[in-house]
């Protein structure tokens, strides 16, 4: 997979270089890009913001370094990115995503659809956000599909947290990327409930404090049955707990009934 990220701050993003993304990248899985705003920004003092039309707090990203920026990653199918367990070349154009709080919700529904794509590119914003303009154009003159999406009802200061969230939520759901795919599947959110607590050695341990506590008897029993449906009603009673929105949203869901989800 292609991943392009345009930033003005582009140092933002060498966490991509550690851990499994970074191994991802140099195993050749990840085709991973960070290209700098103010190398499209062309004044003497390489400006990519400006005052906001209409008045209003904060400063708005201009439209010229944005458009191109953009030119230079979409033009830029070199038919190099990486697809596993793929012949097929990359295609003509990415997928523009523009993190943002007012896009729409990031999810791990989303994360599998953004994974089934051949190329992403991140537009990171910041300051009050990016001149309108550049996403009509992105869409009508760049032929780009754009989705700003949104990790939550909070505010950051720009698209680099969640550019490396995103990105983080979707290499781990490519090929290769995690030895172990059995670890995917038993997971929060990938069928509605959260996950079931987990415990190691010592199956009794006591703390500094001096309390000491136990490892739940039922997993020392080797009673395969009985784990498994304590584990679920583990995971039950923890969605309802904290994520009750979960609970009601699973009797929506096809296939949450047959999974045991209900
Ligand atoms: Cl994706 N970007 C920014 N700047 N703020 C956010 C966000 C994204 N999601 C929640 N708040």
């Amino acid at each position: 997979m292609r991943l392009d990220v345009v930033s003005i701050f582009p140092e933002y993003l060498s966490p991509l270089d550690l851990s499994l993304i970074g191994k991802a990248r140099r195993d050749g899985l990840l085709d991973l890009r960070v290209h700098d705003l103010r190398d499209f920004a062309h004044d003497r003092h390489q400006s990519v913001d400006d005052t906001p039309y209409g008045g209003g707090a904060g400063m708005v990203m201009k439209p010229q370094p944005w458009a191109e920026a953009l030119a230079h990653v979409a033009g830029s199918d070199d038919g190099g990115a990486a697809v596993a367990g793929s012949d097929d070349p990359a295609p003509a154009r990415p997928r523009l995503i523009v993190p943002g709080p007012g896009g729409v919700p990031f999810s791990q529904a989303l994360a599998r659809e953004l994974a089934g794509e051949p190329w992403l590119a991140f537009a990171c914003g910041r300051y009050e956000g990016i001149d309108e303009r550049v996403y009509e154009h992105a869409a009508q003159d760049l032929g780009l599909e754009v989705t700003v999406v949104s990790l939550g009802d909070y505010v950051l200061n720009g698209g680099e947290v969640a550019v490396l969230a995103i990105v983080e939520a979707v290499a781990r759901l490519l090929p290769g990327v995690i030895g172990n795919a059995e670890s995917l599947v038993e997971e929060s959110h990938e069928d509605g409930l959260l996950e079931y607590p987990v415990y190691t050695k010592p199956s009794s341990w006591e703390s500094a404090s001096g309390v000491r506590r136990d490892v739940p008897p039922v997993l020392l029993s080797g009673d395969h049955g009985r784990i498994a449906a304590w584990r679920h009603q583990q995971r039950l009673e923890r969605t309802a707990a904290r994520r009750p929105d979960l609970l009601h949203a699973s009797q929506a869901m096809p296939g949450a009934a047959a999974t045991g989800a209900l």
